[in-house]
């Protein structure tokens, strides 16, 4: 093995990186151009992260795909053609493996390797990684590059292993798919992953049944074919329209749509109703997730807020001819408080004679029996069920695996009460593992490749200036953390999100906490947070001390 900046006697890499997503290949390939040597393990048998394991029907990103990749090699971004102006996972996968063939990764990326356990030794401040295949592997720094939507749930319905026909998790999907012809099918859930996964294969299977709970905002997706000349004026300009997202992102919520231009600034309480419609049609024209790209206040102040719920509102509830079906899926809580939903035909599916709607408002499922669902005093007789009832966001990940820092300590009784972290990069109790895309970050409301690659270029920096300084050892404090956390309460609560029960705020969660969980603060206070920490020499709320090598 060759010796790199980082390298400790006793060790078999600087850097072992976890999971071979967007976030994970990114690290990857910096800290291999900063010379450390570091390796990638991965569970799924190939790189892709989500998009590996989430090849639901009609699966489409939401964020425009030529915007939705890796800013950080021009020879990638030069090569590299989307199909779609929204990509399917295939797709997506195609292109995480073009980048980890491209750029030479695969070498140091081990698929189908799960870590079974991470432990931290006190006494080098050296982590010893177990895999699946049965080594133990040691490394002086860990990137958990594990994802924030990663670990799916299903609520714990009566009678749930009862059901005697197939169940699928939205997350989960055959990579082989599921032939659904003809078939009785439930799908429980209307979020992203179920709005997508009706809207497919309501025209395939025999009859429908959707146990619908709470109606979300559903707009027009509005996907098509990649214009070649788009495409080429991107390629173009990649450089400056990389830099206006990430720089101009409209206070830091989320990226803009490229084809959308400059982010809106003003006052939604200071525009004319005739500024409201002509912003809001030019939004509902361009589709997706352009919504987010409206007044800044639309998050913050209610009388905002219900300028653009009523314009989507009104544009939903007119889609749906059925007015008790209208009532029932038009959506009430202040629009952007919750994930968009970005759909192709979504309410026009439920003028099909075989698509059924079970309103789950008054009264929820009951049980799961041997032969479906029942509601009250109704079963409703299944071949399928498919559950697309989300994920135990940003901590579900770290919390399941068997990570064990100072003391044993895992992330699972770290994080019991709230996710504690500093910066959403690292916890106290486990020195050199740093976090990406996930807990204490502002990774639900940016563009999570953005965040991914800042966060990585962070800690490859700091990795470079404690291996020049000869510094091993560093974690945060745990003041820190309760700092951080009092921020992240502090930044949502100055928000309209608490409003609406949601995945941001850990409500889809039983029992689980919000505190911790994101940083709502934004993109551009979050960037400056990093850069201060950085300048002043990571002194407040870091501790680096320098153990002794052991051979
Ligand atoms: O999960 P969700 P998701 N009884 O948590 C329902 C990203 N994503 O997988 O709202 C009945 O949003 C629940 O009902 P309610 C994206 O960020 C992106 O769809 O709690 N229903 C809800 O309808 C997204 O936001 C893409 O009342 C129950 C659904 O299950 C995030 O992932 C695609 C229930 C869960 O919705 C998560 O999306 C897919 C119960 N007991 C996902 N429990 C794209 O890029 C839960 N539900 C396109």
């Amino acid at each position: 093995m060759t010796e790199s900046p980082g390298k400790t006697p006793n060790t078999d890499y600087d850097v072992i990186i976890v999971g071979a997503g967007f976030g994970g290949l990114t690290a990857l390939h910096r800290m291999r151009e900063l010379g450390f040597s570091v390796r990638l393990f991965e569970a799924a048998p190939n790189v892709g992260g989500t998009w590996y394991w989430n090849q639901y029907p009609g699966l489409k990103v939401d964020v425009e795909s030529i915007e939705y990749s890796l800013s950080f090699s021009h020879v990638v971004e030069q090569e590299w053609t989307w199909s779609e102006r929204y990509s399917g996972p295939q797709e997506l996968c195609r292109y995480a493996n073009f980048v980890a063939d491209r750029l030479d990764l695969r070498r140091d990326i081990q698929t189908g390797t799960r870590i079974d356990v991470a432990e931290f030794d006190e006494d080098t401040g050296v982590w010893a990684l177990s895999t699946s295949g049965g080594e133990t592997l040691r490394s002086r720094f860990v990137m958990m590059c594990t994802g924030m939507l990663n670990q799916p749930i299903k609520p714990q319905f009566p009678g749930l292993d009862s059901f005697e026909g197939t169940q699928y998790h939205s997350a989960r999907w055959p990579k082989e798919g599921v032939d659904f012809t003809g078939k009785r099918v439930g799908v429980i859930g209307t979020g992203s992953s179920g709005v997508q996964i009706i809207s497919t294969i309501a025209s395939e299977v025999g009859h429908l049944h959707v146990f619908h709970r709470t109606p979300g905002y559903c707009l027009p997706l509005r996907n098509h074919a990649m214009p070649e000349e788009y495409s080429t004026r991107v390629k173009a300009n990649y450089g400056a329209w990389r830099a206006a997202e990430r720089y101009n992102s409209f206070g830091g919520w989320v990226a803009l749509n490229y084809e959308i231009g400059e982010p809106v600034t003003g006052s939604a309480l200071d525009a004319t109703p005739e500024e409201h419609q002509e912003l809001f049609d030019e939004r509902w024209k361009s589709g997706g997730l352009s919504f987010y790209n409206v007044y800044p206040d639309t998050y913050t102040d209610l009388e905002a807020n219900a300028v653009l719920s009523q314009y989507l509102q009104a544009k939903i509830s007119e889609r749906i001819k059925d007015p008790k079906l209208a009532e029932i899926l038009t959506p009430k809580y202040p629009v952007l408080t919750k994930r968009l939903i970005a759909e192709t035909n979504y309410y026009e599916v439920y003028e099909q004679d075989n698509v059924e709607l079970v309103d789950l408002r008054e009264n929820g499922i009951d049980e799961i029996t041997p032969k479906g669902v029942r509601v009250g005093d109704t079963e409703y007789e299944l071949d399928s069920l498919v559950f697309a009832t989300g994920f135990d966001a940003m901590i579900g990940s770290l919390k399941a695996m068997d990570v064990r820092g100072r003391n044993g300590l895992t992330f699972s009784e770290h994080w019991d009460d709230g996710a504690r972290t500093h910066m959403g990069l690292m916890s106290a109790g486990f020195p050199n593992l740093f976090i990406i895309n996930a807990a204490g970050s502002p990774a639900p409301l940016f563009q999570p490749i953005i965040l991914g690659q800042e966060q990585v270029q962070w800690v490859a920096r700091l990795i470079t200036k404690l291996t020049e300084r000869n510094i091993n050892c560093i974690e945060p404090t745990s003041e820190a953390e309760d700092i951080w956390g009092g921020l992240c309460e502090e930044t949502v609560t100055a928000t309209l999100f608490p409003l609406t029960d949601s995945w941001y705020l850990g409500k889809n969660v039983p029992g689980k906490s919000r505190t911790g969980l994101a940083y709502f603060g934004g993109m551009e206070n979050y960037r400056q947070i990093m850069t201060d920490a950085e300048v002043g020499d990571y002194s407040d709320g870091f501790v680096l001390s320098t153990l002794p090598a052991s051979n």
